[in-house]
């Protein structure tokens, strides 16, 4: 790939035409895998979302992609990294007017989803032994790759901004902010450089929504997201402020 200007990140990158996940497979040959190495496929046969979801990648049309990084880092930065991923496809998706972030995972466009985060965090005797970062990216999907109980909230990048998307282009970019905010992040505590990003380009923040957290649903104000990637909400029943992080919630508008 002509377009990778990074140092590290991408120096080892494998591409298969199919494979059942890419997180998967880089989970299943961490060991082998040097810090850094991207692999992607043309297509997943059993792409995951979180929380057990699947994540649709078909042949023609869309982007799967693990990237391999083996920090030395805080258990408490570790949901950080989808903030950080989220803020580098925003950067690689900027000529694209209108892209947006639903907090934690979700890239957007024209109230569509266009791509998806999973970060999955591997330990072998209690040390971390590796971070999968992945990304499935809906590049030139046509409607009829779309999976019919998806198409409304599920597009592409094509669709939405009805231009084709060049994936080469799009994860040389994507990797060069990644690497470079992922070199920041492993200095520096200051998260402001990302998280300013996901704010500014959230489409939840001042909005009402039900939140559900342990199949309990809230009503609640989203008024910001802190530094450590939380979510900040006002819960209307009780008025209580809170910082909520991504696990078992789930977002939604009425
Ligand atoms: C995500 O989960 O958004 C994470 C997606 C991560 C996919 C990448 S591809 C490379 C790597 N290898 C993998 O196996 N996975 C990662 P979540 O927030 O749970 O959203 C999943 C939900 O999005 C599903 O339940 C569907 O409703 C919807 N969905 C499924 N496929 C979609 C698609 N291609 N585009 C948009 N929405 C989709």
């Amino acid at each position: 790939n002509k377009q990778l200007q990074t140092n590290n990140i991408g120096k080892s990158l494998y591409l298969y035409p199919s494979l059942v996940s890419t997180n998967t497979y880089a989970k299943n040959n961490l060991d082998k895998l040097d810090n850094g190495t991207v692999i992607l496929a043309h297509e997943q046969t059993s792409g995951k979302g979180r929380l057990g979801r699947n994540w649709s990648s078909p042949m023609g049309g869309s982007l799967s992609m693990s990237v391999v990084i083996k920090p030395d880092i805080d258990f408490e930065k570790i949901p950080l990294l989808t903030q950080l991923t989220a803020a580098s496809l925003l950067k690689a998706l900027h000529s694209i007017s209108g892209v947006k972030v639903k907090w934690p995972n979700d890239i957007i466009l024209n109230q569509k989803k266009i791509a998806g985060i999973l970060i999955e965090t591997e330990f072998k005797n209690n040390s971390l032994s590796g971070i999968v970062i992945g990304i499935g990216l809906n590049t030139n999907l046509k409607k009829k790759d779309i999976p019919t109980e998806l198409l409304d909230k599920a597009s592409s990048i094509k669709i939405e901004s009805k231009a084709a998307c060049d994936p080469n282009e799009l994860v040389g970019k994507f990797l060069t902010y990644f690497e470079h905010d992922y070199t920041q992040y492993l200095l520096s505590d200051d998260t402001e450089p990302f998280i300013s990003m996901c704010r500014d380009k959230s489409i939840l923040l001042d909005k009402d929504f039900w939140i559900t957290i342990d199949d309990h649903s809230r009503k609640a104000t989203v008024n910001t997201i802190d530094a450590f990637g939380n979510l900040v909400v006002t819960f209307h029943d009780t008025g209580e402020i809170k910082a909520i992080s991504s696990s078992n919630i789930s977002i939604r508008g009425d």
